[in-house]
């Protein structure tokens, strides 16, 4: 979906998230509210699993946590619209996506911006994310209550180091990446020097292995938890985007909550961000050498030739014409 057909439905949804009192409904029609929550991210995601054994104690009192896994209900970069028609309460969602509707949000999934974990913390607590919260709040009905770390995402491909040594951008040429499907990502495919070639996540294992893709892009925790390493030979430790979701939660349902329930809904998403972050960190560190164990080949490219190559790329690009002026300076002002 290109940016001006997204734009031009946020108008129709935006109506939609401002009836979804009347078509919400349903989930306040029971005892306990539901919150229905889609991801293509599996049940054994860090993500998914902090959610669901922090975020849903957390709220049992009042609400059902209903997670959906691996896109099941909603399809990868649709939750969004989703929650705005009524059709679902909560997502993991990228700022790729909501780059769709907010081009501003591109910002976020630009490569080398973030630093780390921290990093991302401290960016989505500061004033300057206020804008981004409210125009997603106001224009599309959709809270981001916290940001969740996905990780350091890596070049990872089919190919063998012999066949292929991935040291700098040129040495992607005419590789077929598979990067996920909306146009923020497929910018930053280009931005790394490879071929991308859109594709949903629940995807991407077949086209590994089928070899209609070279390789795709994640964090170690990832190309594990979806069992990518059966299917690829080496990871080239690019680091060219530190990676965050945020827990997406719908704005008419927040509205219907009372002050304690939003409080505890918030102070959940928190809780469930942190454990998250920290079990995919710990996850990180550890499975360097788990993959090595599977006969990958694992190794350090020139960092500093692809950083300089993505960054180049943004320069004057679609996307950073879109970015509020002194937004970049701030971000990087809260780095290490
Ligand atoms: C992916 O499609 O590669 C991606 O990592 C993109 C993320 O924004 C997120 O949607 C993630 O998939 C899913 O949660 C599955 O891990």
């Amino acid at each position: 979906m290109t940016t001006q057909t997204t734009r031009r439905s946020l108008v129709a949804l935006a109506a939609l998230a401002l009836g979804a009192t009347t078509l919400v409904a349903p989930a306040f029609g029971a005892d306990k509210i539901t919150l229905r929550m889609s991801t293509p991210a599996s049940d054994s995601d860090q993500r998914s699993v902090a959610l669901a054994e922090v975020f849903a104690p957390a709220v049992a009192d009042f609400a059902t946590y209903e997670p959906h896994y691996n896109a099941s209900l909603i399809k990868q970069n649709a939750e969004l619209e989703a929650i705005a028609s009524g059709d679902l309460e909560m997502s993991i969602a990228s700022a790729q996506e909501l780059a769709q509707y907010f081009p501003e949000f591109s910002i976020f999934a630009t490569g080398y911006v973030h630093q780390d974990a921290e990093h991302q913390v401290r960016v989505f607590g500061d004033p300057l994310m206020d804008p981004f919260k409210k125009k997603a709040e106001d224009e599309l009905g959709v809270k981001l209550l916290a940001v969740m770390y996905l990780g350091r995402r890596h070049v990872n491909l089919r190919q063998t180091k012999d066949e292929l040594t991935v040291m700098t951008p040129s040495d992607l040429a005419g590789v077929n990446l598979r990067m996920p499907g909306t146009d923020a990502w497929q910018f930053l495919g280009k931005a790394l020097g490879a071929n991308p070639t859109p594709m949903a996540f629940t995807e991407v294992y077949t086209a590994l292995q089928t070899g209609s893709v070279d390789g795709q892009d994640n964090p170690l925790p990832t190309v594990v938890d979806a069992k990518f390493y059966e299917v690829t030979k080496q990871i080239a430790l690019t680091s060219h985007l530190v990676d965050l979701n945020y827990v997406a939660f719908s704005k008419a349902v927040w509205d219907e909550l009372t002050p304690e329930q939003q409080n505890t809904v918030q102070d959940a998403a928190n809780a469930a961000a942190e454990s998250g972050r920290q079990k995919q960190l710990q996850k990180e560190a550890d499975l360097v050498s788990f993959l090595k164990e599977q006969g990958l080949e694992i190794y350090e490219p020139d960092l500093a030739a692809f950083r300089n190559h993505v960054q180049s790329q943004y320069v004057g690009s679609e996307f950073a014409a879109s970015w509020p002026d002194g937004v970049l300076e701030k971000i990087n002002a809260l780095g290490n």
